[in-house]
């Protein structure tokens, strides 16, 4: 099982830790071959390393087009050692074989993400590189393939461990990596390419595309394992944003703050606005003169429920909002920015995760979602229906006032987020309580009526927060008795998408108890 490492093709774009491995190598007396910049940088260390053009005979050409697709190359990764006719192969042709490949790809996916040119990008396409990972790859039995400057360590104390020689265990966990690695990257340029030509977002990548950035300790569960991927996607959020303090983002951490994120950034950045998320739904959510202020207007809707939350903000996170956010324990604050003074606030809290993303991500922006099945997986299209762009009709003899309809937009902008049935009530752009998750829409206008009770009682207010207050539902109410619900917990007006074969008996119902209602046309269900 062990092979013993003597030959070592070095070619990579990252430079990363090569010379210190290159070093480890030639320690151990092993001969070293790479391209142009890799030979460069290894004999400028002042090591010895032979050009891969004197072991082709042909020189790097096309502008380094083809510089390491050869026969003495591709013969020298693929050839199986114990097969007679394969080592007469290498013997007629001078062929000789690599024992350890050390290769990084042309970063396609960086020079995407810089927004680089139509040329500029197509030329960072690697063909070489894959070809020869996947060659050696495919050759595990014997070559030792790397396709990872993390990986180096692991390469250096294989060696150390095993006299100078690779063990067949290391070879498959390495070619398995770098298979992945192959796929994730065709992944990225089919997806590229897909976006170049304006493909529907449904035929672009798919979900094992992607690479792997974090593995998590664990998954929803202890004993689900979990990583987390990036696309490429130039779409702010989680994924991307840069983690300033606090421990690693866990599996529901992350799956919390995107919705969270995602939530916050409907909201126009010149009205502050704050959204309190916990199991990927919203407990609380509002706007303010302030982000502190919005964020009081947020945390009040549900304290109860948003201990140990995950808390997003439209706007950069100032002193003001930081002091007030830091008075509960909050797993994660994300944030487009952050003033020195409110991390410095922030960073009492050891814990405590804080996250800038850059931006605010565009809620119009086409994309796509993807969710496993067993057997399969699907791809949709995100939901980028934004209220503000909708047509909304007035269905009742009530109009709704101009208050109204603007906590109306605000709750329908709510309910999007919200796991369906959704139902929230809201007032003075803010949540006073949210239904979400239920199998009845009915079940869940009582609960977000019964939430509404307990943060009166909370506040220590007479009656609930629901008392003249706007509601929205995610879908139509199927029958009146939702909508009646809503009522009788003191909603004035309400906001849902319409297209029920009883809306006339809803209809009917909200003129009866003189409620202002508008139609969507739009439905926003969320699972
Ligand atoms: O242009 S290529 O597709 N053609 C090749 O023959 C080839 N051989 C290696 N790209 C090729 N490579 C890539 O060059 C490697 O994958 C690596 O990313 C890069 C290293 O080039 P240098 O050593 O000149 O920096």
């Amino acid at each position: 099982d062990r092979v013993g490492i003597r030959r070592a093709l070095l070619s990579v774009s990252d430079k990363t830790g090569l010379v210190e491995l290159a070093r480890e190598l030639v320690r151990r007396d092993v001969e070293l071959v790479s391209t142009g910049g890799t030979k460069k940088a290894i004999s400028e260390a002042g090591l010895p390393v032979i050009d891969v053009a004197d072991v082709t005979g042909f020189p790097e050409i096309m502008d380094g087009r083809v510089k390491t697709l050869h026969p003495s190359v591709h013969g020298g990764l693929l050839a199986v050692r114990d097969d007679p006719d394969h080592v007469a192969a290498m013997e007629a042709n001078g062929i000789a074989p690599f024992d350890l490949v050390v290769i990084n790809l042309y970063p396609f996916e960086q020079v995407v993400a810089a927004g680089s040119d139509y040329p500029t990008t197509i030329e960072n396409i690697d063909i070489g590189g894959p070809a020869m990972v996947r060659a050696s790859a495919k050759n595990h039995a014997y070559v030792t393939i790397v396709t990872d400057p993390a990986d180096y360590d692991e390469v250096i104390a294989m060696l150390a461990e095993n006299d100078g020689c690779s063990t067949l265990d290391r070879r498959k966990a390495f070619a398995a990596r770098a298979f992945q690695r192959t796929a994730s990257y065709d992944a990225m340029i089919s997806a590229y390419m897909a976006e170049q030509l304006s493909l529907p977002p449904v035929a672009r990548h798919h979900a094992t595309g992607g690479t792997l950035s974090l593995e998590m300790r664990y998954g929803e569960n202890p004993h689900q394992g979990a990583g987390l991927y990036l696309t490429g996607e130039k779409r702010p959020g989680v994924a991307t944003a840069q983690l300033l303090q606090g421990k690693a983002l866990s599996y529901n951490n992350i799956n919390d703050t995107d919705a969270a994120y995602e939530l916050v950034s409907e909201f126009d950045p010149a009205t502050p606005s704050v959204a309190i998320i916990k199991h990927a739904n919203p407990c609380g959510v509002a706007t303010g003169a302030t982000l502190a202020e919005a964020y009081r207007k947020a945390l009040a809707c549900d304290q109860t429920s948003a201990f140990g939350g995950i808390v997003a903000l439209n706007g950069t996170l100032d002193a003001e909002a930081a002091v007030e956010i830091v008075k509960i324990f909050t797993e994660v604050i994300i944030a487009p920015a952050v003033t020195d003074e409110a991390a410095a606030i922030v960073a009492a809290k050891k814990n405590l995760r804080l996250l800038t993303a850059g931006a605010l991500a565009d809620p119009r922006a086409k994309g796509l979602l993807v969710r496993s099945v067993a057997g399969g997986f699907l791809k949709q299209e995100r939901d980028n229906v934004v209220v503000d762009d909708l047509d909304l009709k007035c269905v009742t003899k009530r109009q709704p006032t101009e208050t109204e309809l603007a906590d109306m937009k605000f709750a329908f902008r709510v309910a999007k987020h919200v796991k369906s049935n959704a139902i929230v009530y809201a007032r003075d752009g803010a949540t006073v309580g949210i239904g979400a998750g239920q199998m009845s829409r009915v079940d869940s206008a009582r609960i977000a009526a019964r939430k509404a009770e307990d943060a009166a009682q909370a506040l220590g207010l007479a009656e609930p927060l629901t008392r003249g207050c706007v509601v929205a539902s995610d879908a139509f109410f199927p029958f009146a008795d939702g909508l009646l619900s809503a009522v009788e917990a003191g909603a004035r007006a309400v906001i849902q998408p319409g297209g029920s074969m009883r809306d006339e008996e809803v209809i009917a119902a909200a003129d009866e108890h003189g409620i202002a209602m508008v139609f969507t046309g739009v439905r926003h269900f969320r699972h």
